[in-house]
């Protein structure tokens, strides 16, 4: 990386330590505080007390000691004993409670008025405007002419609340979630693989592993605390990172893979063809607990390194000694994200890692894995009880019985459950295009920054009759497109429970006050409730806590029991508790694995073996489009749409000013483009203008742009993988030029990029 920014060079050094492979220099760089000029008390506010509480950030779930004085919150500190973190955090946890402060918070109830304008209104009015304009629409159109789309941000607590009040009180039939965006692959597979989702690892495992393959995975910038983990092995493991990028973690990796986008279900495949022709098969635990192998051998003949190289643009040998490393491995385990689940074809890529653990063995002991690491915050809580794609607990709306048990625990007449799933968020917006929905209640999500293909999309968010968004900032594109604003308390500002990538409940609390009239989420859904004349559906649900009590019982019997959990207390004292936890029997251990005793969920106890030919790219790149565009992360210090991480003085610093394209120096060198020159990248659907960064990370003909920029999703192609519906963020044809003197590419892009103020 080559930018001109005292912060990149900031942030370069911070990668630079975070590769050091012994561990010691990553620890002392994430827990010194002061480490990245943060963390010292401010004199006059000398704290009187402390409390610990999970991160609202990413999936990885850090536990953060917060600094009291009479109350509240004036500073913070990893927890040390906690077990997810030991100590450490990266730059978003250490600047969790500075970006609550932002100038652009939602303190008021917002209602545009008929000239256009904003206008503060207090509570009563905006329950009143809301409940009335869905009734009337509800009235006019139907139930289901109103949506909602949910969020892996909230608490868990929050989430069941609205999904049950939207569902079950308001007859709303389709909602969703930004989770689709990210987590839908890995849960269709686990849930067709494994009879139910659930990633089986603990974190413990990625120090217990002798080889760790990761694929589409950047955890060095995505989940840094993770790859601290992955620092503290012991056993010196191979690390294989399948990336088509150079990326900070292939750096730091023993063998790095650069396969051709979504080439990986070719590779994933080649590796299974030479481990069963090399004898690297466990037959045993293939018999005893798995499906369909023979089907699986049968279909990985024909993937011969010939054939695979060809595909993946790798070399046959490094094909050949990939699949020999992981076969030698005696505790082998495969982690995948972004790069497999944002495809085309995710479902079928995170099933071939998954075939690979099962038939090397490698599941349920220490160390193995088919391992989904999710995103946000509490994802995993929104898969289990956002009551969108899935009913309460991981049930299934389709079925009697489910319905049943649901309306049972809740008390509410069965009737009142849908008997089908939402649409997916895509349906959900093509039924905007089609005249369908009239009605969207957006929560904590930025669709109109993050979803695929954007010009489109705010089009048809603008065909809405009514827009709802419930945010803490009124800033965010998507809140500036609102009829009626919403404003939220934010992480700190409220209490509840978070899921973390290894199951691991944890608590968030409350630390400060929320600004102006902002309210916590669950506050807004029970006003909901309560305006819409429902309130007495939701009598017990009464307090977070008591909501918490309510998901236990909904838990019980499931796999992701964790009714043995008395309350918050108890998981304070704890510091986590990861599901499995039923009433009785319960395993205490501190960090717990699934499928220790080979049982999978389905009927049969079996998992099964799922594969498919791999399909063309939608879009192939060629002609005048003839660079393959890529996007993700750009940094340990930029969260998805920045409404938060741009209001950090700190981090800030810690990433580059302008929005930027990766370029490999060969291709910069044809044309003739230099490192930092501001030039202009075009697909089918929109342009956008950038910096150049020229950089071997990115391969020649592909170009890497983060996603932190609101307008790259001008850019993105809306396909879609056909099983689980999650958006190929990863994969579209662009051209590159160098932007002439002054050329203003389309006025609307300064808007795109300006709305966060973040490049002042
Ligand atoms: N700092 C920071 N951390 C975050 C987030 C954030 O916004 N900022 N967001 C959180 C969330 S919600 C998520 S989902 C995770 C995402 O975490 P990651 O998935 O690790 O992050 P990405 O950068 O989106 O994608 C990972 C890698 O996939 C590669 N890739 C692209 N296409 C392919 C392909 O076809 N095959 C393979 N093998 N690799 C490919 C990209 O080059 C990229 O390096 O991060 C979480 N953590
Ligand atoms: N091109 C491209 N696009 C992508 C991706 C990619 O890799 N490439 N990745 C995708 C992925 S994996 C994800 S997860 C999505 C993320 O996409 P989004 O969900 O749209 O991104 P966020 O910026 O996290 O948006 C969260 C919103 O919730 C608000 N918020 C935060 N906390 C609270 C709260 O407690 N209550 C309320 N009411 N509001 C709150 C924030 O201010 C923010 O506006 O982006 C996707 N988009
Ligand atoms: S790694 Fe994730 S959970 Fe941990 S401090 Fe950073 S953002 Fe928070
Ligand atoms: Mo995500």
């Amino acid at each position: 990386m080559t930018l001109a920014n005292d912060g990149q060079s900031l942030f370069d050094r911070a990668i630079q330590l975070i590769r050091a492979k012994d561990g010691k220099l990553t620890r002392e760089l994430l827990r010194e505080p002061g480490g990245f000029g943060l963390g010292q008390v401010p004199a006059n506010k000398t704290p009187d007390s402390v409390t610990s509480m999970v991160c609202g950030f990413c999936s990885t779930g850090c536990g953060l000691t917060v600094h009291l004085r009479e109350g509240s919150a004036v500073n913070l500190s990893p927890t040390t004993i906690y077990p997810v973190n030991r100590g450490m955090a990266c730059p978003k946890g250490w600047e969790a409670l500075s970006v609550l402060d932002a100038p652009d918070r939602a303190t008021v109830p917002l209602l545009r008025s008929p000239d256009g304008n904003r206008v503060p209104i207090d509570w009563n009015k905006a329950m009143t405007t809301m409940v009335t304009r869905i009734k009337e629409i509800q009235a006019v159109h139907g139930p289901d002419s109103v949506a909602f789309l949910s969020t892996g941000q909230i608490a868990t607590e929050e989430m069941a609340l609205l999904g049950s009040l939207a569902k079950f009180g308001m007859g709303i039939v389709h909602g969703d979630g930004n989770t689709r965006q990210c987590m839908a692959s890995a849960v269709v597979a686990y849930k067709q693989s494994f009879g139910f989702d659930a990633p089986p690892y603990t974190y413990h495992d990625l120090e217990e592993s002798d080889c760790i393959v990761l694929i589409g995975a950047n955890p060095c910038i995505a989940h840094p605390v993770l790859w601290e983990r992955v620092t503290s092995n012991p056993h010196s493991p191979e690390i294989i990172v399948i990336d088509p990028r150079r990326t900070e973690t292939a750096m730091a990796a023993t063998m790095h893979l650069p396969v051709k986008p979504k080439s990986d279900l070719a590779l994933l495949y080649g590796f299974a063809h030479l481990i069963i022709k090399n004898g690297g098969v466990d037959h045993e635990f293939i018999k005893a607990h798995t499906n369909g192998f023979e089907e699986f051998a049968e279909f990985v003949k024909d993937y011969t390194p010939k054939r695979v190289a060809a595909e993946t643009g790798l070399h046959i040998a490094d094909i050949c000694e990939t699949a020999c490393r992981i076969q030698q491995g005696k505790r082998v385990s495969f982690w995948w994200t972004m790069g497999v689940n944002q495809s085309h074809q995710g479902v079928k890529t995170a099933q071939a890692a998954i075939n690979l653990a099962l038939m090397t063995g490698n599941i349920g002991r220490p160390g193995t894995g088919a391992n989904s690491i999710t995103g946000q915050c509490n994802a995993m809580g929104s898969r289990l009880f956002s009551n969108t794609t899935n009913l309460l607990g991981g049930r299934d709306f389709t079925k009697a019985i489910d319905r049943t048990k649901v309306a049972g625990i809740l008390n509410i007449p069965e009737e009142r459950i849908p008997d089908r799933g939402s649409w997916a968020y895509d349906q959900i917006i093509d039924g905007i295009r089609a005249g369908k929905i009239k009605a969207l209640w957006v929560i904590a999500t930025n669709p109109a920054h993050s979803w695929i293909g954007q010009n489109q999309l705010r089009e048809t968010l603008g065909q809405l009759e009514f827009l709802v968004v419930q945010d803490m900032y009124h800033s965010t594109e998507t809140a500036q497109m609102a009829d009626l604003l919403l404003p939220a308390a934010g992480w700190g500002e409220k209490e509840g429970t978070l899921i973390n990538s290894e199951r691991r409940i944890g608590l968030i609390k409350k630390v400060r006050r929320a600004p102006g009239q902002a309210l916590a989420d669950f506050s807004i859904f029970k006003l909901v409730a309560h305006y819409y004349g429902v309130g007495e559906m939701f009598a017990e649900w009464s307090s977070p806590e008591a909501v918490f009590q309510i998901l236990k019982r909904l838990s019980a019997g499931q796999p992701c029991d964790f009714s043995g959990i008395e309350n918050y207390q108890t998981l304070d004292n704890a510091g986590g508790m990861q599901w499995p936890f039923p009433a009785e029997g319960a395993d205490t251990a501190t960090e717990r694995r699934l499928f220790a005793d080979g049982k999978f969920f389905h009927a049969d106890g079996r998992a099964k073996f799922l594969f498919e030919e791999p399909r063309p790219l939608p879009e192939i790149p060629g002609g005048r489009y003839r660079f393959q565009l890529l996007t993700g992360r750009g940094s340990a210090a930029q969260w998805h749409t920045q409404t938060r991480t741009s209001k950090s003085d700190v981090l800030r610093k810690l990433y580059p000013r302008d929005p930027l394209v990766e370029i490999n120096p060969a291709d910069a060198k044809q044309l003739a483009i230099k490192a930092g020159n501001w030039v202009v990248v075009e697909s089918k659907r929109g342009r956008l203008k950038v910096r150049a960064v020229v950089t071997p990370t990115v391969p020649p003909g592909h170009l890497f742009i983060p996603m932190h920029d609101a307008s790259t999703n001008r850019l993105t192609d809306p396909v879609f993988d056909r099983e689980s519906r999650q958006p190929a963020y990863k994969s579209c044809a662009v051209s590159l030029r160098r932007a002439a003197n002054d050329e203003v590419i389309d006025p609307t892009q300064a808007e795109f990029s300006t709305l966060k103020g973040s490049r002042s």
